[in-house]
């Protein structure tokens, strides 16, 4: 009997559960669809990284055998949505019986659940710890917390472990890898790749109202392609990875970074294999522990535990806002003007890559955000918009989790705020800004500074027992009543104006 397999756009992987079950007479399914390119407005490059990395992957299971029926988004056939298309194939070869690997978002799983066909939803076995396993580890625990995970999951799979020991004495490293920015970065960036000409012109012509650049498009969108940046990378780069992890730089987009969150997340890399290709460096003594143990704690631990908590939490997980935040979300997210230099330059790097590094999105955008009160839903379309790696099941966590607070503290025991002081020392953003980062009131303040303030007494209430944030509050209390007047009353001031949409 013909079976439908599904491969979805970030599942292009050999080994897919789905794909594992194919045999003879069986029809892949995969299709190019307007529901999935259009749920936000993804980055033009997003997209074209996306539809080119499924073309190529459909015809690598043709040339390995197997029969593909690809629909491609101007099919005149095409029926818009995942389910239509499995819908459409199943009459066309009279099936009802279709595989899947389970999506990585809780609409495309309810989806697939609805369909009056005959369904089979197969764990993803791409990632480290099965939904039973995180389960598992999480009940009972009154605190969620990243490290006690990723322990677990290094001793799962033996990296950088030294019997039960951790390899160097210590399970993290950070300590070591907040270097504030050097002059010269001795690292060209990500290998860049020629693109595919037909989806180019199909995604100029249906998504140039989309934030973001689609030239020049310069992403690896296969295996082989992949591989190759990937292991200059780990030659060139990842010695020097953990120690300027942190830093940011006017001038330097990339940094030491590896930029494969992308290609990862779409199936195009393998997780453990890129940990084990990392610990080899460790062990032939061509990359340091921190660079190595920092790089793998963000696949084993960060990544898997992201994918953890999405699942656990459900559904209702994106719309949390605990802290009641309702703000819009700034025009300059979109790339209209703002004198916040290091806001600029983020959004302009976002715009033209739709990558920016970890604490580019936590400490900028994801501070700024949070800062200013924007509502975390918008905040969270955002990131899933404009980021080439961003899937739900693991860009909400980091925005709606880490970076918003909007969960209450599920995934972070303390908000992540800042002033301009520690975005002072950990780029030279401050340098070339119109406003100064010393001054903490008066129209040249950075707003980081007033907003700071403004948001620890707004929540007050929630957070002055918090025994992390207990020392902001003092700091507060010590000053003039005078002095902290003003300075709410310039952030009110900057607010007011950013809300009325003044080029800020
Ligand atoms: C992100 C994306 C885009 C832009 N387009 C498609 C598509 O046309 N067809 C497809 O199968 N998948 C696409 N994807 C990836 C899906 O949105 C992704 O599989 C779900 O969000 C679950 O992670
Ligand atoms: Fe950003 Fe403030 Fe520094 Fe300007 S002064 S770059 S707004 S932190």
């Amino acid at each position: 009997m013909t079976r439908l397999i599904l491969v979805l756009g970030d599942q292009l992987t050999p080994t897919l559960s789905a794909l594992e079950q194919a045999t003879q007479g069986d029809i892949i399914v995969m299709a190019e669809v307007a529901d999935e390119t259009t749920y936000v407005p993804h980055h033009p490059k997003k997209i074209a990284f996306v539809l080119t990395a499924m073309r190529k992957f459909a015809a690598q299971l043709r040339n390995d055998g197997l029969t593909v029926v690809y629909t491609k988004l101007d099919d005149p056939e095409n029926t818009r949505s995942i389910t239509g298309e499995l819908l459409r194939r199943a009459a066309e070869y009279g099936t009802s019986t279709v595989i899947a690997t389970e999506p990585g978002e809780w609409r495309l799983i309810a989806a697939l659940n609805d369909l009056p066909l005959d369904t089979t939803v197969l764990p993803d076995t791409r990632f480290i710890a099965s939904h039973a396993e995180f389960e598992a580890w999480a009940k009972d625990r009154k605190e969620l917390r990243m490290e006690w995970f990723y322990r677990d999951m290094r001793r799962k799979t033996g990296l950088l472990m030294d019997g039960d020991k951790p390899v160097g004495g210590q399970w993290n490293f950070d300590h070591d890898n907040r270097k504030a920015a050097p002059k010269d970065i001795h690292y060209f960036g990500p290998m860049q790749f020629d693109p595919d000409p037909e989806v180019m012109a199909l995604v100029a012509q249906r998504f140039d109202q989309n934030f973001g650049d689609l030239e020049p498009m310069w992403f690896a969108t296969d295996k082989e392609q992949v591989l190759r940046h990937f292991e200059r990378w780990l030659q060139d780069a990842l010695p020097l990875f953990g120690d300027f992890q942190d830093a940011m730089l006017n001038e330097n987009r990339f940094l030491y970074h590896s930029v494969i969150g992308l290609y990862i997340n779409a199936g195009l890399l393998d997780p453990l294999a890129v940990c084990r290709a990392a610990e080899a460096e460790y062990q032939a003594g061509r990359a340091p522990i921190n660079a190595v143990e920092g790089f793998i704690r963000q696949i084993i631990g960060w990544r898997e535990y992201m994918r953890g908590i999405y699942f656990l939490q459900g559904p209702e997980y994106t719309s949390r806002n605990v802290l009641g935040h309702t703000r819009d979300l700034p025009a300059f997210f979109w790339g209209a003007d703002t004198s916040m230099n290091c806001v600029a330059k983020t959004v302009e790097q976002t715009k033209t890559d739709a990558y920016a590094h970890h604490i580019q999105r936590l400490m900028i955008t994801g501070n700024f955000a949070l800062l200013a009160g924007i509502d975390p839903g918008k905040v969270h379309e955002w990131y899933l918009a404009v980021y080439a790696d961003a899937y739900e099941w693991v860009e909400a966590p980091n925005v709606i989790g880490m970076s918003q607070y909007a969960d209450g503290g599920i995934v972070g025991s303390k908000p992540y705020v800042s002033s301009g002081a520690y975005i002072s020392r950990m780029s030279d953003y401050c340098k070339s800004c119109a406003y100064k980062v010393k001054d903490k009131t008066g129209k040249n303040a950075c707003p980081f500074n007033l907003l700071y303030w403004d948001f620890l007494i707004r929540h007050r209430d929630r957070f002055s027992g918090n025994a992390r944030m207990g020392n902001m509050y003092r700091t507060w209390d010590r000053m003039k009543p005078d002095h902290q007047k003003t300075v709410l009353q310039d952030a009110s001031r900057f607010l007011a104006r950013m809300d009325a949409g003044d080029a800020v």
